[in-house]
């Protein structure tokens, strides 16, 4: 749902409250109230505004939401363009080309894509790069995401979960599938 569109959709809020936040959003008063504030400014929390006070400032001089509703996905997204502090990635999450061929890694702040073998979610690579470590992981990723972060293979554009489908494409693998042609 887009930006506005949560806004509107919060049913539960007064039709009042959804004029005040458009209104602080059009004229950019809330723009400093919330710099600093809680929060990371290169990751997505539900609050507004983050803790480093010249990110913030830039980033919501610009996306008056980042300091009105929360600083999320499009906020995260701002920083990493224009503050220094904010890099590509932190974590290797934050890298997700989206399809089973690559391994998504962040390597010294910046997002790093690595082809793999379909099935090799642990990226061990080698003569055998699908063995019982990767079908640990994903299981591992099932309980986890964090803990498998390459693990959601299936479909062959990520779906986003980690569920029974993606350990049967694991053991599919194990048997030497490829259903996304993978190199
Ligand atoms: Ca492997
Ligand atoms: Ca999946």
């Amino acid at each position: 749902m887009g930006r506005v569109g949560r806004i509107m959709g919060q049913s539960s809020q007064s039709w009042m409250w959804q004029v005040s936040v458009l209104i602080l959003a059009v004229h950019g008063a809330a723009v400093g109230q919330e710099c600093p504030g809680a929060g990371d400014c290169c990751h997505a929390h539900p609050n507004p505004g983050c803790a480093d006070a010249a990110c913030c400032e830039t980033v919501c001089a610009f996306d008056t939401l980042c300091c009105v509703l929360e600083w999320d996905g499009h906020c995260v997204g701002s920083a990493r363009g224009v503050c220094a502090a904010c890099p590509e990635c932190t974590r290797d999450g934050d890298c997700d080309e989206g399809s089973a061929c690559f391994r998504d890694l962040c390597v010294d702040g910046a997002c790093r894509l690595t082809s793999v073998a379909y099935g090799d979610v642990d990226g061990s690579g080698g003569d055998s790069p699908i063995d019982l470590d990767d079908i640990f992981c994903v299981l591992d990723g099932f309980a986890s995401p964090a803990l498998c972060p390459n693990g959601d293979i299936h479909p062959c554009v990520r779906n986003g979960d980690i569920d029974l489908d993606d350990i049967l494409a694991v053991l599919d693998a194990f048997e030497g599938a490829n259903p996304c042609g993978c190199p």
